[in-house]
């Protein structure tokens, strides 16, 4: 049976691959596995038919079979878990590439959501002059550990895994700031990353997307 997900419609981020269905997408080509998207407006997204599947009425959300999956990490770890090519056979290694991708989602992405956030939704705020800079202090902290843990290396730990692939999509909310400018190693992991042809694949697929709507009718609000 084919694997269905979910994702926007019309996407806010007007198709720069940022929402989280990329994630799932390009998990779903790096293992080779044919996939169906369900695109769904803001408004579906809130009704029973799609709370059934996804508690908190967002996108991504999957169905493989009889099992109906949401969260984002959840639905990668089980792709990953179920077919080969993005965790490694050795146990350890494995352990090690699931933390990678569980610190993407718990350690790196907070500070980066919560500092974004704050770059679109706060610029007018009498607050956001003074709290700006504690939020990218905390973001570049994680950038300078993340860049001493990569060190030399092509990817986080040995071959390009699951969690190569998260923490990727976790830097790339920065690439439209300056905050990575620190960091070339990161900049070259991030490009690295976008190179596979399983990245590439996922990314128009989702563009196409944002193209069709945008001849279909007005913008979606930002
Ligand atoms: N923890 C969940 C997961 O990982 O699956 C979070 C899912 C989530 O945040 N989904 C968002 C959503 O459905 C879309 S990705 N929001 C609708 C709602 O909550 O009503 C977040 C996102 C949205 C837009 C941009 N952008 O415009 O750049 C980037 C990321």
């Amino acid at each position: 049976m084919t694997i269905t997900i979910t994702a926007f419609e019309n996407s806010p981020d007007r198709g720069r691959g940022l929402a989280r269905d990329m994630r799932v997408r390009w998990a779903l080509e790096e293992l080779g596995l044919p996939y169906e998207v369900r695109l769904l407006s803001f408004e579906a997204l809130k009704r029973p038919e799609h709370l059934a599947h996804q508690p908190f009425g967002q996108i991504p959300s999957l169905e493989d079979g009889d099992l109906v999956l949401f969260e984002s990490g959840a639905i990668v770890l089980h792709l990953a878990g179920t077919h080969p090519g993005l965790l490694p056979e050795d146990a350890d290694a494995r352990a090690r590439a699931v933390a990678w991708l569980v610190a993407a989602l718990n350690t790196v992405e907070p500070p980066i959501v919560e500092c974004t956030m704050a770059m679109i939704f706060e610029r007018e705020q009498a607050w956001f002059a003074a709290r700006q800079p504690m939020l990218e202090k905390r973001v570049q902290a994680r950038l300078q550990q993340l860049t001493a843990s990569l060190g030399s290396a092509e990817w986080l730990d040995g071959a390009f895994s699951a969690g190569d692939l998260m923490m990727v999509t976790v830097l790339r909310r920065l690439v439209s700031s300056n905050l990575l400018d620190a960091w070339p190693p990161l900049l070259a992991y991030i490009a690295r990353a976008e190179a596979r042809p399983a990245y590439q694949r996922a990314f128009a697929d989702q563009r196409a997307v944002f193209e069709a709507a945008s001849c279909a009718g007005p913008e979606a609000p930002a």
